[in-house]
């Protein structure tokens, strides 16, 4: 594969959930040989470290479930600048920080895709569908919120305003097995792709995988990943809060990340809700760190021309 300039950038977001624990996860990957993992694959990477929020004061949120709102927004602000600052040098892989993150690296990417006139999509591989506002959210966690965000949906008002909006149609949500009522009433008449497990099991990985590329690659679109640990099998990826039984397993997070990986198209990615503190031995972050090698080209053997597809 081309070669690629990997920018990490660390956001040890905890504040989209009660439990604790994502504020490890970048450091967790570092511990892991992220960095190693990428510059073996012949790319190139610099990790800028660590960011903070923006310090932020607002109203009381409407919805007194809501959790810790004005850091939520503090890192909204500070992530979506971050992805508009890496963006023109490079790859930014988000080294999360739980899924609210997913905020400011959606917006800053899709912005980003905007100055340069492209087309913007983006691929939420995870067990829920975050398409909450903080108005429909009944646990009042954020990290089920961000798609509601980046997609334009009011409820928004305290946040930063967005400077592109996503297209509905041009997300696509595979994994999806824990879905709230709120938003399914959303989903169910609306035109992202949903791909659930059923759909995985009847039709495979792949074939859902394929076809949404087609429609990225068809405009010469832009693409970011979304990787919530809990999309994977919670007993091959233990380390999350949420975790959902029947996930994806070990090998359909790989060929996920391989067909990435065969397009070119992915120009940014988050690794999110890994918790360190609940981890088995390190399992699920070298697990996310192959994964992402997956993604950035290892293969055991390169796939003859003549059935590349
Ligand atoms: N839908 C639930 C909520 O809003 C769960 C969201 N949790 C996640 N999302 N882990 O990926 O609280
Ligand atoms: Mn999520
Ligand atoms: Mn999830
Ligand atoms: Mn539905």
């Amino acid at each position: 594969m081309t070669q690629k300039h990997c920018i990490l950038i660390g956001a040890p977001v905890d504040c989209g959930k009660r439990r604790q624990g994502c504020l490890m996860g970048p450091d967790a990957y570092r511990t892991a040989g992220i960095a190693e993992a990428i510059t073996k694959l012949g790319h190139t990477v610099e990790d800028i470290g660590n960011l903070a929020p923006a310090d932020v004061t607002v109203a009381a949120p409407k919805n007194p479930l809501v959790h810790k709102l004005a850091e939520n927004i503090g890192w909204t602000q500070t992530l979506m600048a971050a992805a508009q600052e890496a963006a023109p040098r490079g790859m930014p892989i988000f080294l999360g920080g739980d899924h609210a993150l997913a905020a400011g690296t959606v917006a800053g990417m899709a912005a980003h895709a905007q100055k340069l006139g492209r087309p913007f999509f983006a691929l939420w591989l995870d067990a829920h569908s975050d398409i909450h506002t903080p108005d429909t959210s009944d646990s009042g966690n954020l990290h089920g919120t961000p798609v509601g965000y980046v997609t334009g949906r009011d409820g928004f008002d305290a946040f930063p305003p967005l400077p592109a909006k996503v297209e509905t149609q041009n997300i696509c949500m595979i994994g999806l097995r824990s879905v709230d009522e709120a938003e399914h009433a959303v989903l169910a008449g609306g035109d992202v792709e949903l791909v659930d497990m059923r759909r995985i099991d009847e039709e495979g990985i792949s074939t859902p995988l394929k076809a949404f590329l087609e429609r990225v690659a068809a405009v010469d679109g832009m693409l970011h990943v979304s990787l919530d640990v809990d999309f994977l099998d919670p007993s091959v990826a233990p380390a999350v809060g949420t975790t959902v039984p029947g996930g994806a397993t070990v090998r359909e997070g790989h060929l996920v990340m391989e067909i990435l990986s065969d397009s070119e198209l992915v120009t940014s990615l988050d690794l999110v809700e890994l918790n360190p503190f609940l981890d088995d031995r390190g399992t699920t972050a070298n697990l996310m760190v192959d994964l992402t090698a997956s993604l950035l080209g290892r293969r055991v053997f390169d796939r003859p021309t003549r059935d590349k597809k």
